[in-house]
């Protein structure tokens, strides 16, 4: 059955409509299909491409105009123009920005409750220090930036270094928990989650078999993840999703609270249809060529090319078909998406 109409704020005297804001007051049934859409809900995320062609010059001219003293983070935001550019938001809960940290560079420490993860995009020499475990970024790497952990990023090589950081600062902030602390460099400590849980099945059986860390892995190497992707394709030929989900070694859980972290790698000529889920989702290219196809509602789908370091969203609730650009080669991309906060909410829907 269709919705009845309801009466509009128009519908109302004007002097009763002034006496209810004198008060503090709303009627709630001019706004109620608004905020209550049926079926399916109303998402400011827009289908968005940011092409690293265009954002490379862009931030290494950021790189000459502001030093790094002055800036403390070197970043341009992907910003969605459905938020309206000035929210700095990708979706309604993730953030994502490209940040360029030049030779000899540092960004001191701090932590703050925002949860972080950073995937590297270009260069070599660059590393980061989290909880006092000094993680090396490689082109692909996954390095974890979990809330309340101190963080610093310097650079030893000779290149510049740029890396797209994924965070959950958009629903902090909404919550009204976002804040930062500085802190002054971090003692580096011995000991390293990727050397320690190397390989998958196995983890050292300190006391009660747990390392006691929440967040005992902080990265996630791209030539493990790369080749777990292959052995998983080698291995399970008829499985047309080879996507990895990034998680916490000794639990099992997702890396992080708040947003999910996926590595996908198309095969070959591959076409995959991933169906529509409540929660947005970022794609970024890691290796080879894709198309991105977006199957937004009220329009015709969205279709965007991603080359290498070219990143992308799409709305909540839409289906988003994935094709390999190559016939000859398989292709990675990277995904973000918001399903630990609609699981733990009790909203994740899929929608096949
Ligand atoms: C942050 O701490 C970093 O540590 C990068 O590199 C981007 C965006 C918003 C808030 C904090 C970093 C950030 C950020």
């Amino acid at each position: 059955m269709e919705d009845a109409q309801l009466a509009r704020l128009e519908d109302l005297p004007p002097a009763y409509v002034q006496a209810l804001r004198d008060q503090n007051l709303v009627p709630l049934w001019p706004s109620l299909r608004g905020v209550l859409p049926p079926k399916i809900p109303t998402r400011q995320t827009q289908p968005t491409h940011w092409a690293y062609a265009a954002i490379k010059p862009l931030l290494l001219q950021a790189g000459e105009l502001t030093p790094i003293e002055k800036a403390e983070r070197r970043v341009l935001v992907l910003a969605n123009p459905g938020h309206t550019l000035e929210k700095m938001q990708a979706s309604s809960a993730m953030y994502l920005g490209m940040q360029l940290l030049l030779p000899g560079e540092w960004a001191p420490s701090h932590r703050h409750t925002p949860n972080a993860v950073r995937m590297v995009v270009e260069g070599e020499g660059a590393w980061t220090t989290v909880d006092g475990e000094r993680c090396p970024m490689s082109r692909g790497d996954l390095i974890l930036t979990p809330t309340g952990l101190w963080h610093e990023h310097g650079h030893d090589g000779t290149e510049p270094v740029i890396w797209l950081d994924v965070l959950d600062l958009p629903l902090a902030y909404y919550l009204e928990v976002s804040y930062h602390l500085n802190g002054g460099r971090q003692e580096t400590k011995p000991g390293r989650g990727d050397n320690t849980y190397r390989r998958a099945g196995i983890t050292p059986s300190t006391v009660f078999g747990r390392s006691g860390k929440r967040y005992p892995m902080l990265r996630y190497p791209w030539v493990d993840t790369r080749a777990a992707l292959i052995a998983l394709s080698d291995d399970q030929p008829a499985l047309d999703d080879v996507q990895i989900t990034y998680v916490n070694p000794e639990t099992g859980d997702d890396a992080e609270n708040i947003l999910g972290f996926y590595a996908q790698m198309l095969r070959p000529g591959q076409t995959l249809t991933l169906p529509a889920r409540s929660p947005a989702c970022v794609f970024h290219l890691i290796e080879g060529g894709a198309g991105v196809e977006v199957a937004v509602q009220t329009d015709t789908p969205r279709t965007f090319t991603l080359l290498e370091a070219d990143t992308c969203c799409a709305p909540g609730y839409t289906g988003v078909t994935l094709r390999n650009l190559s016939a000859d080669q398989p292709a990675f991309l990277f995904m973000a998406d918001e399903s630990p906060l609609h699981r733990k909410l009790g909203v994740y829907e899929v929608r096949a």
